[in-house]
């Protein structure tokens, strides 16, 4: 078998204003969708970060991936990716995930490997996870992504609060029964999301494990602070995400939060995105939990490599998540379900998408009590509905937005002299 055909869909879907440390959101969020056709009749689909560089960055690895059998994935990393030289520095926490140089040619090889395991499942006649050596559990359960955010069309309102975020996380678990809850933090000062925990906490109880997420909004002293303040809501299931730039200020927050007795792990999707930053992560106990993710890790076999990393290393595993459509949570759903030691329910951007902007034949993956179940289809599953891929390309030709920047969109909305400042707090 060989690859005929690599076609490029760029596509831009609604996004709602949610807020970050990173800013806020654009109206509308790029993505592309990869097909990869081959001599033999079977095509395969994939869906990546989106905009100019992306899109360049695919279009240059054209010449590797036409001609090549779509079963060959790892001499096709080795071409693309090289080997990982440990060379530079991931804790650039000023970059937007997605775009760091370094892990550059893994979310290129990404989206074609994805593609390719479409493509061999379909040939095979099984699923994509099963594919990946078999899934260990059938129904893959993800968090619900709770987002400080402005009013917009979307259903939840303005979120600026501790009450509004519960109530947007009651919406947000009747529609789809989320069981575990992640808030993305370093938004607001730091007593009132740790009142946003607690008030989540009070109205869904122990049971449900929470996580916190500032993306590196707050200092070494201030995470201790918040570490302590949230040691029980914590604990349990729950993580601390990146609370603090760089793995030398995880290894302090975690050293200060043991001694007070406190074993609340750190999690980290911006410290540690490559190979080559784990055994650093690891020497420092800098993070305990690995959060992966197919996009920029390398694709769904880098992520299983990860997980058998974690393992050795008695790292926890979870997964990161940017906006997507069903094609991306897809393929995360694969993965997660061949993973034995990805024991957190995964992070999903998925309900702040619409029905509208869905690619997928069919509409919206669905969700049962708070998981995708694995249907017994070939490949990831999935087949695109080409009115929609059409639908997101005008829309992407129609506006000028080619990079993500919520650093502008919070200039132009909300406060014309913001600045992204690490840590604020
Ligand atoms: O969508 O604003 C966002 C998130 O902050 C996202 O960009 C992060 O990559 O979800 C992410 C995270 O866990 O850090
Ligand atoms: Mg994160």
């Amino acid at each position: 078998m060989k690859i005929s055909a690599l076609k490029l869909h760029p596509i831009a879907i609604a996004d709602p204003p949610l807020r970050s440390s990173y800013g806020l959101h654009a109206p509308f969020a790029l993505r592309t969708i990869v097909e990869i056709e081959t001599d033999e009749g079977i095509s395969g689909v994939a869906e990546t970060y989106g905009g100019d560089a992306p899109l360049a960055a695919l279009e240059a690895a054209r010449a590797q991936v036409l001609g090549r059998d779509p079963f060959q994935l790892a001499s096709l990393h080795q071409l693309m990716c090289g080997k990982d030289s440990g060379a530079g520095d991931s804790t650039q926490t000023w970059l937007v995930p997605g775009e760091n140089p370094l892990d550059q040619n893994n979310r290129t090889f990404a989206a074609i490997e994805i593609a390719c395991l479409d493509i061999i499942g379909k040939a095979v006649g099984k699923p994509v996870c099963d594919v990946l050596g078999g899934r260990v559990r059938d129904r893959v359960p993800f968090s619900a992504y709770l987002f400080y955010k402005h009013g917009g069309e979307d259903e939840y309102g303005e979120v600026l609060d501790a009450a509004a975020a519960v109530r947007e996380c009651r919406q947000m678990i009747a529609q789809y029964g989320f069981q575990e809850i992640k808030l993305k933090g370093g938004v607001l000062p730091p007593d009132e999301e740790i009142a946003t925990i607690q008030a989540l906490r009070a109205e869904f109880g122990a049971k449900v494990p929470l996580r916190i997420d500032p993306n590196c909004a707050w200092s070494v002293a201030t995470s201790v602070r918040v570490g302590q303040s949230l040691a029980d809501e914590l604990s349990d299931g729950g993580y601390l995400e990146d609370p603090c730039p760089g793995l030398e200020g995880m290894a302090e927050v975690r050293k200060r939060l043991l001694a007070l007795g406190l074993e609340t792990p750190l999690a980290s999707n911006v410290a540690v995105t490559r190979f080559s930053d784990v055994p650093k992560a690891r020497a420092l106990d800098a993070v305990q939990i690995v959060l992966s993710d197919p996009h920029y890790w390398g694709g769904l076999r880098q992520v299983q490599s990860l997980a058998q990393v974690c393992e050795v290393l008695g790292m926890g595993l979870s997964m990161h998540s940017n906006s997507h459509l069903g094609v991306s949570l897809m393929a995360m759903t694969h993965v997660a379900a061949a993973s034995p030691n990805l024991t957190f329910a995964c992070d999903t951007h998925y309900p702040w998408q619409t029905a509208q902007d869905e690619v997928v034949e069919g509409g919206r993956v669905p969700f049962v009590n708070g998981a995708v179940v694995i249907q017994e289809k070939p490949g990831l599953g999935v087949t695109l509905d080409y009115d929609q891929v059409a639908r997101g390309r005008e829309r992407y030709a129609a506006i000028p937005l080619r990079k993500r920047d919520d650093e502008a969109e919070m200039r132009k909305h909300v406060d014309s002299e913001w600045k992204r400042v690490l840590p604020r707090w």
